[in-house]
């Protein structure tokens, strides 16, 4: 028997755990023939997030008309540093994080306070994880990586508390991603996830005028309908699809009423594609859309009444100096004081 060592030994700085090696593509098959069967036809934006998909959205955070992320940029750089010494966190847990590339106005200041500091990115592009470990791992001594590949609808409840204190950042506007019946169930588990001294920091969008929505999602070099056409690519990858993505126009608007952009892909002409995976022939009438995302617009006040319905309390709210979206910080209700 090998001899074992004594002692304290160090956990290994980069730890990632996949949950959905095979959850992915049972969910995508069972979601797309459940989406594609519906009047209206419905598919899901996690589904837009594969290699080509992450490389798309990178692309939309440049635009010019795509002011979200450098408006939520502009609040971090002001305030993260006063949001970290607030809230003391040694644990950053992150839905969604994309490429984190944001993420650095939180790590820096909590790194800066000395101590064990651990990252928990989460997100459904294992790509997105393994390519932000090894970027942050090389910018960051110390600094110890729990990586995620998973679900932040179904996998929180996974993420065992190490017992310090937590910071759950959920940036980009990937809450209004979730119509209001999502964005309880969402917010109710992952207040859950919170001790009494953790908090929650929340980017949205705020409501603003129609001609500025929506031409952050009409951008005019098209990236935005390539990212928006990539779902049905990544259905042709992974359930033997024959979709044709050039036989769809993308359709984004603002709906005042629901406070909501809806991207939408609508068949230029009446056509069936087979998915092959699916044994499913699925056809398309002239002008028929399906509805590929909803990305909602908030108030400070609705986002108050959506965080109490969900037993959390809005603490503080920071916006760009233009106003057009917000950082919130919220913690359990009733805990706070
Ligand atoms: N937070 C980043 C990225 C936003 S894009 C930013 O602010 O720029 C949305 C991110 O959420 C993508 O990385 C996507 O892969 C991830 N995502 C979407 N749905 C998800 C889900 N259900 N579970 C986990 N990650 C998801
Ligand atoms: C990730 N999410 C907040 C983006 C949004 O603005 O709703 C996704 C996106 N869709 C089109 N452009 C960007």
């Amino acid at each position: 028997m090998a001899a074992c060592a004594t002692g304290a030994v160090a956990p290994p700085a980069v730890k990632i755990d996949v949950h959905l090696r095979d959850g992915a593509l049972a969910s995508l098959a069972d979601d797309v023939r459940d989406g594609l069967s519906r009047r209206p036809k419905e598919l899901s934006p996690k589904y837009f997030y594969d290699e080509r998909g992450s490389q798309l959205f990178e692309q939309i955070t440049r635009l010019p008309e795509y002011y979200p992320t450098r408006a939520e940029q502009e609040i971090l750089d002001r305030v993260g540093e006063h949001i970290v010494a607030e809230t003391q966190p040694r644990e950053l847990v992150e839905l969604g994080p994309g490429s984190a590339r944001k993420t650095h106005a939180l790590l820096d200041p909590m790194l800066s306070r000395g101590g064990e500091v651990t990252y928990v990115p989460v997100d459904v592009s294992e790509a997105a994880v393994m390519g932000l470990a090894e970027r942050l791992t090389g910018a960051y001594d110390g600094l110890r990586i729990h990586g995620v590949v998973g679900d932040f609808e179904q996998d929180l409840e996974r993420l065992a508390h190490n017992g310090r204190r937590r910071l759950v950042a959920f940036l980009g506007g990937t809450l209004g991603n979730f119509d209001r019946e999502q964005r309880r169930a969402f917010l109710t588990r992952t207040r859950g996830m919170l001790g009494p001294h953790d908090r929650l920091l929340v980017g949205t969008d705020l409501v603003k005028d129609r001609g500025r929505l929506e031409a952050a999602y009409n951008d005019s070099a098209g990236v935005t309908a390539e990212f928006n056409r990539n779902v049905l690519r990544v259905i042709n990858t992974n359930l033997d699809g024959e979709l044709e993505p050039e036989r769809f126009d993308h359709v984004a608007f603002y709906d005042e009423d629901e406070r909501r952009i809806e991207m939408r892909l609508r068949a230029r002409e009446q056509h069936s594609a087979r998915i092959g995976a699916l044994e499913m022939d699925v056809r398309f009438d002239e002008g028929e859309e399906i509805r590929t995302e909803i990305s909602c617009k908030f108030t400070r006040s609705q986002l108050a009444r959506e965080y109490a319905a969900a037993g959390l309390e809005l603490l503080a709210w920071h916006t760009d100096a233009a106003r057009r979206f917000a950082l919130s910080l919220a913690g359990p209700a009733g805990e706070t004081a």
